[in-house]
This record gives structure tokens, C-alpha cells and sequence, in this order.
């Protein structure tokens, strides 16, 4: 029978709920809409917010909400993720049973790379067993949230669910991107299809539909015998969203948990979780941390997000005599940063930037290891780490311009990558 009584009277904690889960999370999708930011990383790799890279906020989820066995399933293009994992996260602590393990893709049991976000996991089945948790944790790896899972874990234990899935509202015309569900008013989800081509809407609210976050808690015991029967399948694609989720809808106890609030949101009503997917939902993304009060605060000290960080000097600002300039406004600009002579404006500026005399530089994100030469002038440009900016280029004044060597979106932003200025990449 349903707990009706609050789950703080309840004699399992939360923190003993969080401490009995194994989060695991999938990282080894391609994410080929980020055009060259993807060419030679994962996209959980991907850099963001100046410091950060993507895959650090599912991770800061964890840690910050007491789920600290986590094991990371990569595949494609996994160097430089590992690099950050092994550099950043290596802090939790196998005393208190702490860990963070890569779970790479290895044909160690199949004769396959992992073929769907299902099979990703079987193929991982053995690993899960030995650490004997409670609960299973699958999230993706390439969404930017703030979210307490204690919360989620909560929610699941409290409805005896044989797996719990995170979702959120969004509106009808965006849904089909997604897996939609529908609930009945215990939120037993009812529906699931995913992705398809006419969403249904909320009963009621014709412009919301209800979505999958691609986030779900299992009963170990559970997914394990599903898993099994999965791969045995033989009309399967291996994935929870197309195969997995669907079919437990109709036989199982499958319960919707609504993602009300980010932990310590500024606006409450609207919870933060973008999917960074595209360079114009990046580009947007990143330059909302530079506005006054942006969507996503970065600033709570009740949830940081954790990352590897180089050691670097402060961002230095140079006044230059002849340019008469030397200034950053309403931006970010990280450590290593010289900006000398030129002007800064609505950008986000990752590690070790240079902006040289006479630039002015407007509403851009310039990821780390960028030179920018004199009398640059750019506007709305995403730069890929590592380029060096020539001299008096000019860059998102003149679309069709730009389209002959760069990258430029349906919004107008451009994209520039070593590759387009002829350069070749250097490792730093
Ligand atoms: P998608 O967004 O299409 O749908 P999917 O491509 O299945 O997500 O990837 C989910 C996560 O798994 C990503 O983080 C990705 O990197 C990773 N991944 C994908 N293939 C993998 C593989 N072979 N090995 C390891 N990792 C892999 C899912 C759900 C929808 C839901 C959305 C929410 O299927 O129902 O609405 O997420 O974004
Ligand atoms: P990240 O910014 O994610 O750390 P890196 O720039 O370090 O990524 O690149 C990840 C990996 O891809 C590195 O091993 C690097 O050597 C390789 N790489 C990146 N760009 C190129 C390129 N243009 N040509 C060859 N190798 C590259």
C-alpha cells in the first residue's frame, strides 16, 4: 500500500535513500548539433558557463544531493571527458564508499559498442551487481540543471514505484523531441511514446505537454531482470526511451516525479533545465550568465558546481594609451584572461583569453586558449577553444560574409573553429 504520511516521518531518511543509489550517468551520446564544438569531444565535455563543462552539473546533482557512487558510461570521442573526470572528480572518497568510476564502452561482454542507452547499461550489469545498491540513477549526461534528487528518491519511495521518471512541462510544439507521457492523478504515468509527431497535451492545457527528462530511478532488483529481458529481445533498440519505458508503463508501477524547482532557483516557478544541443541554445545559454539576473544562478552557495580548475592568475585589464580602452562590461571573464586595449561587452570569456588592442568584442563566448589579434571586431561569435583570431577580422556584420569560411546559425550566430582559420590544432 501507497505511504500517506509524510516521508520526513518516515523511518528511511532521504540520506539513507541517497546513500543506497548507484547514479549512473550516460555520456556517450554524439550530439552532432553542435556542429565542430562536437568534432572532437563528447558533448558532456563540452565547455560551459566559463568554467565548467557540461557534464559537471549532473555531476554537482549528485554529489550535492548525496548520491555519491556514480559511474559514467562513455563511447564516442571520450578522451578529453575522461581527462576532466580523472582531473576534476577524483576527489569523493572510497572511505565512505565514495566513488566515481568510468564505465567506457569495451566489448567486454558483447561483441558490440554500446548500441542504445539500454544496452549501455547491460553491458555495465555485472559492475552495477557488485556494488549491490537499491536504487539505480540513470541520467543523461548533456543537460544544464540544478536538481535535488534526494527529492526524486523521495518521491519513489514514497509511491513504492518500480521506477520513477523526472519530468517537466514544455510546450506542445517543442514536445515532440521528447518522450510524452501521460499521468493520472496519483501521476501513474498511463502513456509514454516517445518522441512522437502529434504530442498529446496536458488534459486542460492545450499549449503544455508533459515530457521525460531522460532521468530515472529503478528499483535495482527491477531494472536488472528488465534489462536481461531486454537484451533477449529481439525486436529491441536497446533504449529506455523507445523500448524500455513503454513497455513498463503497461505493466509495471511507473510513477511521474514533476521537477518543480531547482534546488535554489531565483525563479521558482520556472524551473532551469536547458538542453544545450544546438551553437544558437548554447550561445543563448552562455550569454544569459552575463545578464543582470540570469535564469541560472551560478552564485548559490548551498549548491556549487564542482569542475576541474586550472591554476591560473586573475583576469587582468590593461588601459591603453593609444586605444584609449581596456574594459569588460556585463561580462563574465575567467582566470588567465588579458584583455588590453579593447572592449568587452555582453561575452562570456573562458580561461586564458587574450583580447589585443583596438577589439571590441560584443555579445560572444570564447571558449579557453583564445588569441584575439588587434582590431577585431565580433559580434555574436561562439570561438572553439584554441584559435587564434587574426588581426582585423570582422566578423557578424555581414551573414553571407561569414557563411564563406564559418559556421553561421538560422539566429545569426557564428561559429569559428581552428579548422576554418586553416589552423592547425595544437594540444595545450
Ligand atoms: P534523447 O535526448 O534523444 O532522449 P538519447 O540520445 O537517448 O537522448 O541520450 C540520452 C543520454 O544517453 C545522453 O546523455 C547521451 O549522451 C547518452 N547516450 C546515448 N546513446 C548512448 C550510448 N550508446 N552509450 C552511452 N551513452 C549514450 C532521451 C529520452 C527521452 C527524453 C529525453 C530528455 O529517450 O524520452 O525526453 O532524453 O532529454
Ligand atoms: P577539450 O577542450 O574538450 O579538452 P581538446 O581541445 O583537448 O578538448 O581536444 C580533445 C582531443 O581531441 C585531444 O586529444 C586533442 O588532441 C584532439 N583534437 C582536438 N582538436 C583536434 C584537431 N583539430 N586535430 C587533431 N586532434 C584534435
Amino acid at each position: 500500500t501507497p505511504q500517506t504520511e509524510p516521508f520526513s516521518h518516515h523511518p528511511r531518511f532521504v540520506s539513507k535513500l541517497t546513500r543506497n543509489t548507484l547514479a549512473l550517468i550516460l555520456a556517450g551520446g554524439r550530439g552532432t548539433r553542435l556542429k565542430n564544438l562536437t568534432d572532437w569531444r563528447a558533448k558532456p565535455a563540452v565547455p560551459f558557463g566559463g568554467k565548467f563543462r557540461i557534464i559537471d552539473f549532473a555531476l554537482s546533482n549528485c554529489v550535492n544531493s548525496g548520491v555519491r557512487r556514480i559511474g559514467v558510461v562513455t563511447q564516442y570521442k571520450a578522451q578529453s571527458l575522461i581527462r576532466h573526470i580523472q582531473r576534476g572528480w577524483s576527489f569523493l572518497d572510497g572511505r565512505f564508499k565514495e566513488f566515481i568510476e568510468l564505465l567506457p564502452a569495451q566489448q567486454r561482454t558483447e561483441e558490440t559498442w554500446y548500441q542504445g542507452t539500454a544496452d549501455a547499461v547491460f553491458q555495465n550489469l555485472d559492475i552495477l551487481r557488485s556494488h549491490n545498491p537499491q536504487y539505480v540513477l540513470i541520467l543523461g549526461g548533456d543537460h544544464i540543471y540544478k536538481m535535488d534528487y534526494g527529492r526524486l528518491l523521495a518521491d519513489h519511495a514514497e509511491t513504492q514505484a518500480d521506477l520513477t521518471v523526472a519530468c517537466i512541462e514544455v510546450p506542445v510544439s517543442e514536445a515532440s523531441a521528447f518522450g510524452v507521457m501521460a499521468v493520472d492523478k496519483d501521476w501513474r504515468i498511463v502513456n509514454f511514446s516517445e518522441k512522437p509527431e502529434n504530442p498529446t497535451p496536458i488534459p486542460g492545457q492545450s499549449d503544455k505537454a508533459l515530457v521525460s527528462m531522460g532521468i530515472y530511478v529503478f528499483n535495482a532488483r527491477f531494472l536488472y531482470d528488465h534489462l536481461i529481458e531486454d537484451h533477449d529481445a529481439n525486436a529491441s533498440s536497446h533504449d529506455f526511451g523507445r523500448d524500455i519505458i513503454p513497455r513498463l508503463v503497461e505493466s509495471a508501477q511507473v510513477y511521474a516525479h514533476r521537477f518543480q524547482r531547482s534546488c535554489v532557483s531565483t525563479t521558482p516557478d520556472a524551473p532551469y533545465w536547458r538542453d544545450v544541443g544546438t551553437v544558437d541554445a548554447y550561445w543563448e545559454a552562455n550569454i544569459d550568465l552575463t545578464t543582470i539576473t540570469p535564469d541560472l544562478n551560478l552564485y548559490d552557495e548551498d549548491w556549487p558546481i564542482w569542475t576541474y580548475q586550472e591554476q591560473l592568475p586573475p583576469a587582468k585589464f590593461v588601459f591603453d594609451d593609444d586605444s584609449r580602452r581596456g574594459q569588460a562590461l556585463d561580462s563574465m571573464v575567467s582566470g588567465g584572461c588579458i584583455i588590453s586595449g579593447s572592449t568587452v561587452r555582453r561575452s562570456l570569456l573562458f580561461s586564458n583569453v587574450q583580447v589585443r588592442s583596438f577589439s571590441t568584442i560584443e555579445d560572444c563566448v570564447i571558449l579557453p586558449n583564445v588569441d584575439i589579434g588587434r582590431h577585431a571586431r565580433l559580434r555574436r561569435v561562439v570561438i572553439e577553444k584554441n584559435c587564434v583570431i587574426p588581426e582585423g577580422l570582422v566578423v557578424g556584420f555581414d551573414a553571407d560574409e561569414d557563411k564563406k569560411r564559418f559556421y553561421v546559425t538560422q539566429e545569426g550566430v557564428t561559429l569559428i573553429a581552428p579548422e576554418m582559420l586553416g589552423q592547425f590544432y595544437h594540444y595545450v
